[in-house]
């Protein structure tokens, strides 16, 4: 089985509220119906790949929880509950605990004043990259680290560049050994035991994508970075993100996968 195998992902559907979710540049305005349809496509191109999707019901209380990678970290071994870092988003561990719980036998959970964004959070074969951000705090960062050596995994606290939301806004996995990465990212020497695929400078965003199988999703928005991605050993689906852009998110945030 190949480390890309993923066979089920955990999703959530945006509610309206998305129109009010976080977002960097206060003056976007972001459309529902577009999230949703955004959405949709992502779940269609994860079913395609073979991949078993369980939908969770939009949460209009929380205008973020379509984000729902930040809420856990799941491996086929386990899972564990994470807290986000924004207050807003403080409630939607809770409504993902009952999920979890259906396909895992226990998980384990970050404790009070631990806060770990999934975003931050880079999983490679032998190591886990875990992002200090202004989400992810330092006593979150090291409690992950004790929770992933239960479960057999070496653990690395770096520092999610500042310009950037989350670690992964920056950062992807495409080849067991091969990171794609903005050229900050790419310079600050994190990903020196890997062989990195920089993104163009003005594709920035297009760094958050996602490998499933033999496939690398990547936002439509970003042909350069689609044309190097080309040249990998992977096949290229592109998928609409703009909306989703808006709100600092990518193709990694909506799903937790296994
Ligand atoms: C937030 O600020 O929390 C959301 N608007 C975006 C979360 C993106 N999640 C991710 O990168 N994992």
């Amino acid at each position: 089985m190949s480390f890309f195998d993923f066979n089920i992902a955990i999703v959530r559907e945006p509610g309206k509220s998305v129109e009010k979710g976080l977002r960097s540049n206060r003056q976007a305005v972001v459309s529902f119906e577009t999230v949703l349809a955004e959405h949709r496509a992502y779940v269609d191109a994860l079913a395609s790949l073979g991949v078993a999707v369980a939908i969770q019901p939009p949460l209009e209380e929380f205008p973020d929880s379509v984000f729902v990678e930040d809420t856990a970290l799941v491996f086929r071994q386990g899972a564990i509950l994470l807290q986000p870092g924004a207050l807003s988003r403080s409630g939607e561990r809770d409504e993902v605990r009952g999920a979890l719980a259906r396909h895992f036998a226990g998980v384990e959970e970050l404790g009070p004043g631990e806060f770990v964004d999934g975003g931050d959070v880079l999983v490679t074969p032998n190591t886990v990259f875990i992002g200090v951000s202004r989400r992810t705090n330092r006593p979150g960062a090291e409690a992950l680290k004790r929770k992933l050596a239960l479960l057999g995994r070496k653990a690395c606290v770096v520092e999610t560049p500042a310009s950037v939301l989350h670690l992964k806004s920056a950062c992807a996995l495409i080849g067991e050994d091969r990171i794609a990465a903005t050229q900050a990212m790419a310079m600050s020497g994190i990903f020196k035991d890997f062989a990195v695929l920089t993104v163009p400078q003005e594709e920035a965003a297009a760094a958050n994508l996602l490998r499933i199988g033999k496939t690398v999703l990547v936002g439509e928005a970003y042909p350069r970075t689609a044309e190097l991605l080309a040249k990998e050993d992977c096949e290229v689906r592109t998928l609409p993100v703009a909306e989703v852009a808006k709100l600092d998110a990518g193709l990694s945030c909506m799903s937790l996968r296994w």
